[in-house]
């Protein structure tokens, strides 16, 4: 008889603020002990030459998710958790959404359903709502909240989906009032919109003109005016997907101001351009993403943010789409970019990416990665200690990472099902060998050990603040900003 069931030895460890060598010994999947000399397990891995990191935590995708002009994502929750596990990712949080006229309680029923049988991580939801009525914001969500639907997303952009600003108030408060988090979708409604019918009038419907409608100053002035509502009621708010420096500068100011706002950014404002969306033909559409992405001297600023505290998250905003009638082209083959379905494939690479091109090329430390990908995103989403950390009693997901393991991108050896990927070609350096969820290897070799519907729905609980009370401690030795000054 073993001790434990697991032990992972003569690996280093890297947690979001220490790095240092260690053995990991997993009982009944959690972390039972750390150290050496453990003793025996049913099964020992050699980490020798190995990172071994909190399994990462992708805290935004759309999974198995019908867009509100009814079009569904290319990967259900079995394609969409499998991709992300070979990605070293054991913690995916993706939305129940709400159609306008939709019950959330029902919503939340099918995305549970759909996704139980399926999941081959773990999981929580986030609510997107689009419709707060009497009902949804006096009853339902509060009750939701309580059962652990902590956080959810709003939208100022999409016409079906936007809430207006007396409508956001509304949400935050019943957020506050609850100890909830409402994550924004900020983009300026208008403005897109005026300037998409002038393009389409004369004629520029090519993807390309996507980025075109979707300006900066959209995407700067819907997130400080979200900033200015979340301030005006207490609330506590996160901006998803950052892409403008205009925006992640409205941000920081908000937090070094004491305000209890997050921010998050993704992969396609690390690597992509709005060069990308005027590439041949209608190559164009696999980059149409909203915001999209920037030119070089953006990218530069999000990585900035990513080093000086703008951002806590760094999610995949995973919303694939496959270049057919079934996704971006619904409306055929020479669609307009406003019929475009928005969205880029990323649970596989976020990690990789950001791993390679952050921690490789020296523009972040290991523990900011971990921070960033999953410490953080567990903590801002009520899932830390339990997952995000690689203490005793924590749920034994780990990722062991290679950092000398080189691989050139490209779509076949993903899992997902988009049909492609946007960084087909990119070189990089690190990747996954074995990945853990709750104790069990469910990636090993290249190939993947875990049944359908494997992964939990992790219950999560409000947070009440006590008046006063101080937000999660992410990095208090942090001085945001500092390289600006
Ligand atoms: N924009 C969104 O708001 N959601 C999914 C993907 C995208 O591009
Ligand atoms: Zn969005
Ligand atoms: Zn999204």
């Amino acid at each position: 008889m073993s001790d434990f069931d697991l032990i992972v030895r003569g690996g280093t460890l890297a947690t979001a603020s220490e790095t240092f060598a260690a053995d990991i010994a997993v009982r009944d999947g959690r972390i039972a002990a750390l150290g050496t000399d453990l003793g025996t397990a049913a099964r020992v891995i050699d980490a020798g030459g190995l990172l071994v990191l909190p399994g990462g935590v992708d805290a935004h995708c759309h999974v198995e998710q019908m867009s509100s002009t009814r079009i569904w994502t290319a990967d259900d929750f079995h394609s969409g958790s499998v991709s992300a596990a070979f990605g070293g990712t054991t913690t995916f949080l993706p939305f129940a959404a709400q159609h306008r006229g939709q019950s959330l309680r029902e919503v939340v029923k099918d995305a549970e359903e759909r996704c139980a049988p399926k999941a081959v991580i773990d999981y929580a939801f986030h609510l997107i709502i689009s419709d707060p009525t009497a009902q949804v914001l006096g009853q339902e969500l509060p009750a939701l909240i309580a059962d652990g639907y902590t956080s959810f997303k709003v939208y100022m952009t999409y016409d079906l989906l936007k809430i207006d600003d007396r409508q956001m108030l509304d949400v935050l408060c019943v957020a506050r009032e609850n100890g909830a988090t409402t994550m924004v979708h900020a983009e300026n409604n208008e403005v897109i919109s005026w300037i998409s019918e002038r393009l389409l009038d004369r004629g520029y419907g090519a993807p390309k003109y996507h980025a075109v409608s979707h300006p900066r100053i959209a995407e700067s002035e819907a997130t400080s005016r979200a900033i200015q509502l979340a301030r005006l009621v207490d609330a506590r708010l996160l901006i998803v997907h950052v892409s403008a420096p205009e925006a992640a500068a409205a941000i920081l100011a908000a937090r070094n101001a004491g305000l209890k706002i997050y921010g998050e950014t993704c992969p396609q404002y690390l690597f992509l351009t709005a060069e990308d969306l005027d590439r041949e033909g209608m190559e164009g559409a696999k980059f149409c993403c909203s915001p999209p992405p920037r030119d070089k001297a953006a990218q530069d600023a999000i990585w900035q943010g990513l080093r000086n505290g703008t951002f806590q998250v760094f999610s995949s905003d995973h919303a694939p789409y496959r270049m057919d009638a079934s996704g971006k082209l619904k409306h055929g083959p020479n669609a307009t970019f406003k019929q475009l379905a928005n969205g880029v494939p990323g649970l596989e690479l976020r990690l990789p990416l950001l791993f390679s091109e952050g921690v490789g090329k020296g523009r972040l430390s290991l523990n900011e990665f971990v921070a960033l990908t999953a410490t953080n995103p567990a903590k801002i989403y009520g899932l830390h200690p339990r997952k995000g950390s690689l203490a005793v009693g924590a749920d034994a997901d780990l990722t062991l990472w290679d950092p000398t393991w080189k691989r050139t991108i490209t779509y076949d050896m993903l899992h997902d099902n988009a049909g492609y990927t946007p960084y087909e070609g990119m070189t990089l350096t690190g990747w996954p060998r074995f990945v853990v969820s709750r104790g069990r290897v469910i990636v090993e070799d290249e190939t993947l050990n875990a049944e359908r519907g494997s992964g939990d729905h992790i219950r999560r609980a409000p947070e009440i603040a006590a008046p006063g009370a101080r937000e999660p401690e992410l990095d208090p030795a942090r001085n945001f900003g500092a390289d600006l000054l």
